[in-house]
């Protein structure tokens, strides 16, 4: 177990890889090593790049890679692949989009599924920063498709948060909809070479004038990029810096508790959970609920409400 720890904070590739799976599998060594992991963390930025499906965050995370190593810095990437079937093969893209990096000893490359089960992926997420930042990447990318939730959690757990879009779609509005641009501290045009990508970044220029917010002091960029080119990536890398920095004068201990918060929230949930599908189980109260949803009987809500009040009385009961 020791052993196993010092070879994580060492950067060993094999051990890392290694902790990832057992993440995947939430083992109790898992849980027992993220554990022990926990005083070596906090010292990553965490930059968290979302963005609809094929807008080209993997081939800008690929770019950036090389720019933050040019400067030496460690770099850890987690991508979320999607499981939507319209990008199927997303992992092995994204693969082959970072493969010059593989080889690459201050690079740690892992792509996760989102498999979907509740409260499962985002957790491994946070669990898997963790790891990262306690094996001394300086910098984390965490690349998953803006879509719904999981956007939203990625605004929690990174420290700057980047929403890519791409010409002549309705992606910045629609962002906008889902609270996703609310939370982007930089918005990136990537394929600019491709018509509209003037009128999109003042599209989304004119959204980010009418937002209001907490994030006063701060203004969201909005940067043209094409990746494939590597045009522009450099500047984006600059925002990074720039924000990081921005981070630190507000007292970085903000954006840090916030995670810490979420993490925290996320381990919560997880827990009870369990913990109430293991005691619905026993109560033999689980198996008719889906089956009276799955009939129609009951809508969801009612039959989560239905559970808790009878978790709360068993609990009751036995006090
Ligand atoms: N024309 C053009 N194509 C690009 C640019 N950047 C990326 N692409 C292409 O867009 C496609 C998708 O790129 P990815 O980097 O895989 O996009 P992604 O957002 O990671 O995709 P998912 O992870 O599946 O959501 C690839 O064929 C890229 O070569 C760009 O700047 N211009
Ligand atoms: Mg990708």
């Amino acid at each position: 177990m020791e052993e196993f720890i010092d070879a994580v904070l060492k950067g060993d590739v094999r051990a890392a890889a290694r902790l990832m799976r057992e993440i995947d599998d939430q083992t109790p060594l898992a849980r027992e090593t993220v554990r022990a992991l926990f005083r070596h963390t906090g010292n990553a930025h965490v930059v968290g790049i979302t963005g609809a499906p094929g807008t080209g965050k993997s081939t800008l995370v690929d770019r950036l890679i090389t720019v933050f190593r040019e400067k030496g810095m460690t770099v850890g990437v987690l991508a979320v692949d999607p499981t939507s079937p319209a990008t199927g093969g997303a992992i092995l893209g994204d693969r082959i989009r970072m493969q010059r990096h593989a080889t690459d000893p201050g690079v740690f490359i892992r792509s996760l599924a989102s498999r979907g089960h509740v409260g499962g992926l985002s957790r491994s997420i946070y669990d898997m920063v963790s790891v990262l930042d306690a094996m001394g990447k300086a910098i984390i990318l965490v690349e998953t498709v803006g879509v719904g939730q999981d956007a939203v959690e990625i605004a929690d757990l990174a420290d700057t948060h980047i929403l890519v879009v791409v010409p002549g779609t309705a992606d910045g509005i629609q962002a906008l909809k889902a609270g996703i641009l609310e939370s982007a501290v930089i918005c990136v045009v990537n394929k600019a070479d491709l018509e509209g990508a003037d009128r999109t970044a003042a599209d989304i220029n004119a959204l980010l004038a009418m937002r209001t917010g907490p994030q006063k002091g701060w203004q969201p960029p909005v940067l043209k990029t094409q990746a494939t080119k590597n045009t522009g990536v450099p500047a984006l890398a600059e925002a990074i810096f720039q924000h990081a920095n921005y981070l630190k004068r507000q007292g970085k201990e903000n954006a840090r508790s916030k995670r810490l918060r979420a993490s925290f929230f996320n381990a919560l949930q997880q827990m009870l959970l369990e913990e109430a599908v293991e005691r619905l189980n026993r109560e033999k109260k689980l198996e008719s609920l889906l089956a009276a949803l799955e009939k129609r009987r009951i809508d969801p809500f009612s039959a989560a409400q239905e559970a808790a009040a009878t978790l709360l009385a068993v609990k009751k009961g036995e006090s």
